[in-house]
């Protein structure tokens, strides 16, 4: 099998969407740690567009964005276990809530970095967001898929469990347990598959980081 390497920089919730799919799928990897205040010439190499993490290396070919990257683990390694639906219709299903989520999931990082009435506006939008997913998206299944985890898990994964910690940052609580009863209850059974459990940042720890971050970017605001 080709050498695969994930570039990439921790915490970052992109990042945990390419090594939660990999893992899942069982596939060796050697993370290459990038300095975002001071990025690699290689990084610049492999995504000259974007400039962003994560990036995926396969066989020295790169791969960019998330959700691009997680397409390209899902065909090049489609079983065991297989992350989209067989069904051509859930499929489209699936396809449509990662769009959707790569679409509004921006929501949180708008919260984010925003103060004031731009804050009260930034939430509401991630507020619509998490409705939207909790009256359309989950129904009564146990993942997005049906009973086994799947791409738009780790895709909702990556915004639902960031948007606990950006919350305590920024002091506006929104993913309350008793509006969102299902998407609580799917990220409880998210967190709880072994991969996910064994590769979740810690929420403390995060907010650490991101209070400092907050703090550098209100300032420069
Ligand atoms: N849409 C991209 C977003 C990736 C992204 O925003 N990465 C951030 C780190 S969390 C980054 O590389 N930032 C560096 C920069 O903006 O200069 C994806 O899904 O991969």
């Amino acid at each position: 099998m080709a050498a695969v390497k994930l570039h990439g920089a921790l915490p970052s919730p992109f990042v945990y969407r390419a090594i939660w799919a990999l893992k899942l799928k069982g596939v060796p990897y050697e993370f290459v740690s990038e300095d975002l205040s001071n990025k690699s010439a290689l990084l610049l190499k492999y995504n000259p567009v974007h400039k962003k993490i994560p990036v995926l290396v396969h066989g020295g070919k790169p791969v960019c964005e998330s959700m691009v990257i997680l397409k390209y683990i899902e065909e090049t390694w489609p079983q065991n276990p297989s992350l989209m639906p067989n069904n051509p219709y859930d499929r489209a299903l699936a396809r449509f809530w990662i769009k959707f989520a790569e679409d509004k999931g921006v929501a949180i990082w708008k919260m984010f970095r925003s103060t004031g009435q731009e804050l009260q506006n930034t939430a509401k939008e991630a507020l619509e967001m998490l409705q939207n997913v909790e009256e359309h998206g989950l129904g009564e299944k146990k993942f997005f898929n049906g009973d086994n985890i799947g791409l738009v898990d780790l895709a909702f994964g990556s915004i639902v469990y960031w948007l606990q910690v950006i919350e305590d940052v920024v002091g506006v609580k929104i993913f309350v347990s008793h509006k969102f009863p299902r998407l609580h209850a799917w990220l409880e059974t998210f967190k709880q598959v072994p991969i996910i459990e064994e590769n979740l940042p810690n929420q403390n720890e995060m907010l650490v980081v991101f209070k400092r971050r907050r703090e550098q970017l209100v300032a420069s605001a």
